[in-house]
């Protein structure tokens, strides 16, 4: 017997990491009288002289920045990550294993415009960020001590971000990370057996499917998973081979900037508010070879669930047992693309 998404409770699996979640559209009208978040503030000056990130200023680590004009990158001035920690490990115990990491974490300033954010920035000045990433992943890929690139944004103050001034992170480290390699373990098994990525089938599938796709351009995909967790979570994805932004040529890095720029503004779009969330790549290792199992991908995990002040929570049976949502990956892709039919305003 096969089973109805749209209102009966269920299980979908995420083959890209092996994890199960819950989806209970039956339960989509239930009341809530939980907490509220604060309203996020609106109007921000192009200049604050009080941001650590605006040109010209201090930072926090007493060094300043220069008059930068688009894109500014500098080494992170409290970083997690250091580079040359002496090799070690704390010996054979099963039970207590310990191993020095090392790496360099570096902060990116998308735009010396204080005010802006990605859905309002020009496609320009986006494309503009998506090539430092492309020129930072490429350093990185020269250098023999990092094996992992991670670039991720957080944005909005309840997500944890710092400073609402545009910035992202790019923390390279000396071994991969625990999602990343359970990324890589599910994608070089699927290859083993299909002798294709597992994104490139998955997206022909979507493609074909229709029904989650958000937002379609020349190189990408918008899409919300089937296995998505988060109320609005959406992942981008190549149409096309693409290991990693080392590959990308000049067009694919324009197109994943619009398609980056387009899905940020149906968020902001959802509950007339800037949208908060964490985003991401997740690339091939910054290690030489060729990673054909590997799938270039950005993550988008937004929290916010029924309007700007309410979030989901991951507590109680999604920290103990899986991840649950009530409305359907589809119901949350037909939104955006309804929105998507508003025009944003740019800068
Ligand atoms: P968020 O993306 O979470 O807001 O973090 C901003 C980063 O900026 C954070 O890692 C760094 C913090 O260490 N930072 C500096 O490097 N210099 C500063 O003057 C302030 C913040
Ligand atoms: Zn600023």
């Amino acid at each position: 017997m096969t089973i109805d998404l749209t209102s009966h409770p269920h299980r979908r699996f995420n083959p890209l990491t092996g994890e199960w979640v819950l989806v209970s559209p039956q339960r989509t009208h239930r009341p809530w009288q939980g907490q509220v978040e604060a309203m996020p503030e609106s109007t921000r000056l192009a200049y604050d002289e009080h941001c650590y990130l605006c040109p010209g200023n201090a930072r926090a680590g007493g060094q300043r920045n220069p008059s930068y004009t688009d894109t500014f990158v500098f080494t992170n001035d409290f970083p997690a990550l250091v580079p040359g920690t002496p090799a070690g490990a704390l010996g054979n115990d099963p039970l207590f294993r310990a191993e020095s990491e090392s790496g360099v974490c570096r902060v990116i300033c998308f735009s010396p415009r204080h005010d802006l954010s990605v859905p309002n920035m020009t496609l320009d000045a986006v494309t503009r960020v998506v090539e430092l990433w492309r020129e930072e992943y490429r350093a990185f890929v020269r250098d023999p001590a990092i094996d992992y690139v991670q670039i991720f944004e957080n944005k909005g103050a309840v997500m944890g971000c710092s400073n609402p001034h545009p910035h992202c992170q790019v923390w390279a480290s000396s071994s991969l990370p625990t999602r990343v390699q359970v990324e890589q373990e599910r994608q070089q098994q699927y290859f083993d057996h299909h002798a294709r990525p597992l994104l490139e089938d998955y997206l022909e599938r979507e493609r074909a499917a229709g029904t989650r796709i958000v937002y379609e351009n020349r190189h990408f995909v918008v899409l919300v998973p089937f296995w998505a967790v988060w109320p609005f979570e959406a992942l981008i994805l190549p149409r096309g081979r693409l290991p990693s932004l080392a590959a990308c040529d000049a067009a694919q890095v324009a197109w994943l900037a619009d398609a980056y720029r387009t899905l940020t503004q149906a968020y902001d779009q959802i509950f007339a508010c800037e949208f908060p969330y964490t985003a991401g790549i997740h690339q091939a290792p910054a290690t030489p070879g060729e990673h054909a199992a590997w799938q270039l991908h950005m993550h988008f995990y937004p929290p916010l669930l029924r309007s700007a002040t309410i979030r989901k929570f991951m507590v109680g049976y999604e920290m103990l047992a899986d991840p649950q949502r009530d409305f359907t990956p589809e119901s949350a892709a037909a939104t955006l693309r309804q929105v998507l039919q508003v025009t944003p305003k740019t800068q």
